[in-house]
């Protein structure tokens, strides 16, 4: 195992050994024939290399010291300077752990901005720091264009893709972008991280799109030091597997030596600016220092292995071009390695007196802002259904909660210009439940399209475009698929705010088909009720609006809260009322509603309640709040009074309002529609205990199962007659 201190002393003896070059070089001159790469660049590169090496010392002395939570290291991946010098400062860059090279050398580029100070106060998880503030460890900074990573391997790809779609177009609608319109996005990852398939995912997408002439302005890097963790990478394998990918153009390079990665960068970012074409760059670099600092490599490495590492030190080989080329003599590339170093320890002295993150209010600063009045004046910016995309739906004839959606989202496409609607299905058919028809011909194919079938790209997509400057609304078509491509909602939308400080966001409206009571429709996939997944997620706003009033009000909230905070959003819309007209007798016309005047609003947290019964609160939500309503009105007929209250948001829940409804009857029966175990009637269960109310509870749900096909799923669904029975057990039970 080479330890810090061998791996610095191998550079000082190494580079000092060196024999000395010729004259300085002409300024400007290539610093090897046939490259493009100066002297003053590649000494700018040397420079951010050894800043890097000399972070990852210091994170290490930082942890012996006890205030030093971060040792993975770049330290033989810095060739990925050369990179960032092949770039603009201006191209959003979404980087690996181990790009610690990259982020120095971008910062050069950038005046004001110290690398080493924002990396160890990364390492000391200081709350000054300037990305997360103490939150995380990553590489980011708004300034630099480097927009921070969760720790979860490749799952920044489909959002990278996302960015690269975005900017072009942003551009093509007008959108102001962060980014100018010939910006290229850069993504870095590792050589197992690309066998995941959330980067295969994004990668095939960056392809799909390529190959149908759309701009993709992407450049994936993948820093293959051959191993991941342990595991090595099969050799050959990365080049094997993307070299021959329809629409990406591929190069490799030894990114240990900083003019062949230089030059090869160029290249790479060449096609991705000018031909608006994804450029996949393959460094092969060596990891050295280990997986992280508690890992103990000689368990699966072997002693060879690791000194032919030794031998590949990308910085050595660029202070041993510099000497080549006459730019520094061996003796000054070691001062100048030394001289960094000094420095890079002395601010790691003062990181250690920083200050640290401190309490949850602090912490939690950044999660999910929110500004209620703001939202409220945004959403109340709606336009006439005249601006509907189906002219047959006329304002002031009763709509389906279709309708409603549709003319919703007409509505917010004709105000908010930064707002796309997509995903599969949605364009050209309208939607698999005609919830989008028209809105492709009314608004064009730029603002309204169908995407590829795969969720985690059309969340990626979502995510990179709200970073763009679009107002991203895409449609998953099913809560089950959603559950397919959770993480692009929890680990990477959810947290994007919170490990930025806020200075990053993605707002986002999820539209997602759900809920069960297809009418033996399906089977499991088309009546998934699991909402337990997204509900515990920080900072996301869950709606699930049952009416087509409060879904066209709730759906502008949503986009206005996107827009105002940058939150995420989503909307579990209840397949089965859809459609639905009825709500007692057939041709009651009961679950129609008008279409929402277009100052009407639904705050976030806020619940309807229907009807003033003084004997009994049923709470509930989507297909349970027709259930409840009808079963209400049997109730009625018995004698029993009954309020039942629409909890139209399931997180946050309007904790508030449920109490109030609750104690005006002080027996509550929650008609959940989801499972026993998970599902939102535990929520509501202890949200009323935290708040105080004493009063009788009880509940109904559907079993904890997955839903068959046809009338078997009757069997494992809430049910009228169940609602009812435990309606009157309870008041019967709990009076007198
Ligand atoms: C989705 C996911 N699974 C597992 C891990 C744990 N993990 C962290 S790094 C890593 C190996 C990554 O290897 P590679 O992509 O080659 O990057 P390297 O560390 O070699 O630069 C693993 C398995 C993770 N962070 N994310
Ligand atoms: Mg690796």
């Amino acid at each position: 195992m080479t330890t810090a201190a061998e791996l610095d002393q191998h550079f000082i003896h190494t580079v000092g050994g060196l024999p000395g070059g010729p004259a300085r070089p002409e300024p400007g001159a290539p610093v090897r024939p046939g490259s493009g790469l100066d002297g003053d660049t590649l000494l700018a590169i040397f420079d951010a290399q050894a800043q890097s090496r000399h972070l990852d010392f210091a994170a290490r002395w930082m942890q012996q010291q006890g205030r030093g939570y971060y040792t993975i290291s770049s330290a033989g991946h810095e060739g990925n300077a050369a990179v960032a010098a092949a770039l603009r400062p201006s191209d959003p860059a979404l980087l690996h752990y181990r790009s610690g090279g990259f982020y120095c050398a971008r910062a050069q580029q950038v005046t004001g901005i110290d690398p080493v100070r924002d990396v160890l106060l990364g390492v000391a998880a200081s709350a000054d720091e300037p990305i997360a503030g103490g939150r995380h460890k990553v590489f980011g900074r708004a300034e630099l264009a480097v927009i921070p990573q969760t720790s979860t391997i490749a799952s920044h790809l489909p959002r990278a893709v996302g960015v690269a779609l975005g900017i072009g177009r942003a551009a093509k609608l007008g959108v102001a972008c962060p980014w100018p319109r010939d910006a290229v996005a850069v993504v870095s990852f590792g050589d197992a991280s690309a066998n995941h398939s959330t980067a295969a995912g994004a990668v095939n997408a960056a392809c799909h799109t390529a190959y149908q002439g759309f701009p993709v302005p992407l450049l994936l890097v993948c820093e293959d030091n051959g191993i991941g963790i342990s595991v090595p990478t099969p050799r050959g394998w990365v080049a094997a597997a993307h070299s021959a990918r329809p629409g990406l153009t591929y190069l490799a390079a030894d990114g240990c030596d900083p003019v062949a990665t230089y030059d090869a960068a160029v290249q790479a970012a060449w096609t991705a600016r000018s031909k608006r074409r994804p450029a996949f760059l393959h460094l092969s670099t060596v990891r050295f220092l280990g997986h992280a600092g508690s890992d103990v490599e000689t368990a699966y490495r072997s002693p060879a292995d690791l000194s032919a590492d030794l031998g590949r030190d990308p910085l050595v080989a660029t202070a041993a071009a510099a000497v080549q080329c006459g730019l520094l003599t061996p003796g000054e590339a070691v001062a100048r390695y030394v001289a960094i170093g000094g420095m890079v320890h002395a601010a790691a002295e003062q990181a250690l007196a920083s200050r640290p993150l401190e309490g949850a209010a602090e912490v939690m600063a950044s999660l999910a802002p929110r500004h209620p009045d703001r939202v409220a004046a945004a959403a109340r910016r709606g336009l006439p259904v005249s601006f509907g995309a189906e002219p047959a739906a006329l304002p002031h004839e009763p709509v389906t909660l279709a309708q409603a959606v549709n003319l919703a989202l007409a509505e917010l496409l004709e105000v908010e210009p930064r707002l796309c609607v997509f995903g599969e299905d949605v364009g050209r058919k309208g939607g698999v439940y005609g919830v989008t028809k028209g809105l492709q011909r009314r608004y064009g194919a730029a603002r309204v399209f169908d995407t590829l079938l795969d969720e985690q790209s059309i969340l990626g997509l979502a995510l990179g475009g709200g970073l763009a400057g679009l107002l991203p609304l895409p449609e998953v078509q099913y809560l089950a698929y959603l559950h397919n491509a959770e993480d692009q909602i929890r680990g990477e939308a959810a947290t994007q705010q919170f490990f930025s400080a806020g200075q990053f966001r993605n707002p986002v409206v999820l539209r997602v088909a759900g809920f069960a009571y297809q009418k033996g429709f399906g089977g499991h996939f088309h009546n998934d009720n699991a909402i337990g997944v997204l509900r515990d997620i920080p900072g996301v706003i869950v709606a699930s609006p049952a009416r087509p009033d409060d879904a066209a009000a709730m759906l502008r909230t949503c986009v206005a809260a996107a827009a105002v905070d940058g939150s995420v959003c989503v909307i579990i819309e209840p397949i089965a009322l859809y459609h639905t007209r009825d709500l007692h007798d057939d041709g009651d016309g009961g679950w129609l509603a008008p279409y929402p005047r277009p100052d009407a609003h639904v705050p976030v947290g806020r619940a309807r309640t229907y009807g003033d019964g003084r004997d009994l609160t049923m709470v509930t939500f989507g297909n349970g709040l027709r259930m409840s309503l009808r079963v209400g009105k049997r109730l009625a007929v018995r004698g029993i009074g009954v309020r039942v209250v629409d909890l139209r948001w399931l997180a946050p829940l309007p904790a508030e309002d449920v109490l109030h409804e609750a104690r005006a009857t002080g027996r509550v029966l929650i008609v959940d529609e989801t499972r026993r175990t998970g599902g939102v009637s535990e929520g509501v269960v202890t949200a009323l205990v935290d708040a105080g109310y004493r009063g009788v509870i009880s509940r109904v749900t559907s079993e904890d199962s997955f839903v068959p096909l046809g009338r078997a799923a009757e069997a494992v669904l809430l049910d009228e007659p169940t609602i009812e029975k435990a309606a009157i057990d309870l008041v019967q039970s709990s009076s007198g």
